[in-house]
């Protein structure tokens, strides 16, 4: 395991002392504007988590609110509910007019209103639909699409039917694909025969014919018609979402669900082996993100317009796109594109003419408009903005300042926003009326979550130290498993500091104040643009390419260009190790992971440093990638190698432009 260098970068972080109280109009108005939510969610966390649970609509009521065998928990037993109807049927009844997502083609001039009784018509249709394609409850159906609405809707129908969806990101490969089918055995795919990124169509349903060609348990797919291009379609296998859909009931009951059934299983990366099937289950997930979404993003649900920029195919999506601001009967922006497309200032035209009121998005994105210049943002009138979140990796304060002058008008408060795909709804946060906020910090655990920074042993720090994030209690949303490993979930979160104890593998400050200050991952996962990929997987790719020997993958951290990958690679003898080599390869990961995962820079070498029990150095790389002083070398069998490597890293290493 790579250990980062705490202290370094903590200090870089505490240079920024500015501090930013809750404005007295916002707290005024705020949902949670009372410091007391705090001590009565750590006195009774229970009743805390039940008050929240008791926002959505349940069937029956649940009888124990938390049971707990560590490390397995279940939260409110006997509850039976559908997330579906929480999310439609209850806002369909009551609001039915409301928009619950204005959506927004890339191309411009293509955008659809989707109200809530329009979504729910959908859901209803679609359910039908799936259940003619023999999708029943407990199967898994794999959703690969787009960010249409149909997505949402998809979703939604599975949840509706009491089907498990497992959603796959449109910019993962075939390859990605056709493992995560194959891992949950999904019965049916929905997918489209592409969608716009950039002014590009990307080929879903070519990929996914692709993937297809490996996955026995998948009997039928159904896909939307979105770019309308000419796409392979397989007799008695494929169906056509247009055709079917529009032509299906709109009736259908929504399943009675058991809290603890499955709702979704969503991969993500660990550091070693495949991608893990998260699994959230129905109850405690809807009442982690709808509680969460409400009192953080401070949710007015008649008169915000939010927007949560993300892509829904990662947790982010999941939460606070679909879930959480559906539960809330909310209205979202829903954008299918890039944020420079047809030029960089797309965001701030959306948000001018749809009079967004909240905005939730990346540090990456913010650090990209900031390269960008103020000039796109100054076009257009952004005075709607009230209150902005970040999410997916550490913001440097710079980002956060930037963020919070030239998007939020100097009025919209800044929530960091810290949380994982395990933990399924946000865990270390401000509440924007009551938290007083210091940029680059997630501040403090959400009512009901107990969190703390611990050393080696798992002792408690105190405030002043640095060391480890841990979470000492569950809350309803946090994974029960991971999908058919129950194992290498005991074995991934508590292995570490015990069964009680959930590690999510984060490096952590507590200053002064007892404000957390997130400093990345501790382990061998990277955080590229916020996304998670293990170096594992980058190297897997590597090695799978015929002409390379051996291959070791490190994130490069910059404060202020978030963190790379840097790859070093031995080729196999007699290929060169050249410009056009580099390509290739990049190519090649890009075919194997994802766009997302192709190496910035690769460097090529004889060999790696390793241990003398032939363990790559990775801690060494990546001091080298980071233009660092050496650590520690007395252990490494082959010394000599780092300097060659050094030597060519200052010459220039292949970087994509
Ligand atoms: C929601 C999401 C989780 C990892 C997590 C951490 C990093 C997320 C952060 C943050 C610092 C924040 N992370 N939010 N680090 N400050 N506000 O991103 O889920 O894709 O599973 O990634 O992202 O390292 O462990 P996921």
């Amino acid at each position: 395991m790579v250990e980062r260098d705490v202290d370094k970068t903590i200090e870089a972080l505490l240079e920024e002392r500015r501090i930013f109280k809750p404005p007295e109009d916002f707290a005024d108005q705020a949902n949670v504007n009372d410091a007391s939510v705090y001590e009565s969610a750590s006195d009774d966390p229970d009743a805390w988590w039940a008050s929240q649970a008791e926002r959505l609509d349940w069937f029956e009521k649940w009888d124990t609110v938390l049971e707990w065998t560590a490390p397995h928990h279940k939260w409110f037993l006997g509850g039976k509910l559908n997330a579906a109807h929480n999310c439609v049927d209850r806002h369909a009844a009551s609001v039915p007019d409301r928009v619950a997502y204005h959506w927004i083609g890339e191309p411009e001039g293509e955008a659809r209103t989707i109200t809530y009784r329009d979504l729910f018509e959908e859901v209803c249709k679609l359910a039908n639909v799936l259940v003619d394609l023999g999708v029943r409850k407990g199967d898994r159906v794999a959703i690969y699409m787009p960010m249409i609405p149909e997505l949402p809707a998809a979703m939604l129908a599975c949840a509706r039917i009491g089907a498990a969806h497992s959603v796959v990101f449109g910019g993962f490969s075939a390859e990605s694909l056709s493992d995560r089918i194959n891992d949950a055995e999904c019965k049916v795919l929905i997918t489209a025969d592409g969608g716009y990124r950039r002014g590009q169509v990307v080929e879903l349903k070519k990929a996914a014919d692709e993937a297809l060609q490996k996955t026995p348990s998948i009997e039928k797919v159904l896909m939307v018609r979105r770019t309308m291009d000419d796409v392979n379609i397989v007799e008695g296998r494929d169906v056509i979402y247009n055709d079917v859909v529009p032509q299906a009931s709109a009736e259908h009951g929504a399943e009675p669900m058991d809290s603890e059934d499955m709702l979704y299983v969503l991969y993500t990366s660990g550091t070693t082996g495949k991608p893990k099937g998260i699994v959230h289950t129905t109850g405690g997930y809807l009442t982690g993100v709808s509680s969460t979404h409400r009192a953080i993003f401070d949710i007015k649900p008649e008169t915000d317009v939010y927007w949560c920029a993300a892509d829904i195919g990662w947790v982010t999506g999941h939460s606070y796109i679909v879930y959480g601001p559906l539960a809330n009967g909310c209205t979202s922006v829903l954008y299918e594109g890039a944020p420079d497309w047809p030029d960089k200032d797309r965001w701030w035209s959306i948000i001018e003419e749809h009079r967004v009121s909240i905005l939730y998005c990346a540090p990456t994105a913010i650090r990209t408009f900031m390269k960008w210049g103020t000039d796109y943002p100054e076009k257009h009138d952004l005075s709607s903005l009230r209150l902005l979140g970040t999410v997916g990796e550490p913001i440097n304060p710079e980002a956060w300042v930037w963020y919070q002058e030239f998007i939020g008008g100097g009025r919209a408060p800044v929530v960091d926003t810290w949380w994982q795909t395990e933990t399924g709804a946000i865990a270390i946060t401000p509440l924007p009326g009551i938290t007083t906020l210091k940029p680059g910090s997630a501040t403090k655990p959400y009512p009901g979550v107990v969190a703390d920074v611990v050393d080696e042993k798992g002792n408690s720090v105190g405030r002043g130290g640095g060391g480890y994030l841990v979470l000492r209690r569950p809350f309803p949303s946090m994974l029960r498993t991971i999908f058919g490993d129950d194992e290498r979930y005991r074995e991934t979160y508590f292995a570490r500091f015990g069964d009680e104890v959930y590690f999510p593998g984060d490096g952590c400050k507590l200053d002064e104040d007892g404000y957390f200050w997130l400093l990345g991952r501790v382990d061998d996962v990277m955080n590229i643009a916020g996304h998670r990929i293990s170096t594992y997987e980058v190297e897997s790719a590597l090695v799978d390419h015929k002409s390379v020997a051996e291959a070791a993958v490190v994130g490069r951290q910059d404060p202020r260009e978030g963190e790379t990958i840097a790859a070093f690679v031995t080729p196999k003898s007699g290929v060169e190790g050249d410009d056009g080599f580099a390509k290739e390869l990049r190519e090649h990961v890009s075919g194997v992971i994802g766009k997302i995962a192709r190496p910035h820079s690769i460097i090529f070498t004889d060999d790696l440093p390793k241990t003398r029990s032939g363990k790559i150095m990775r801690r060494l790389l990546r001091d080298v990638a980071e233009e660092r002083e050496l650590g520690d070398v007395t252990t490494l069998l082959n010394a000599p190698i780092l300097e060659e490597i050094k030597a060519k890293a200052a010459r220039g290493a292949s970087k994509e432009e």
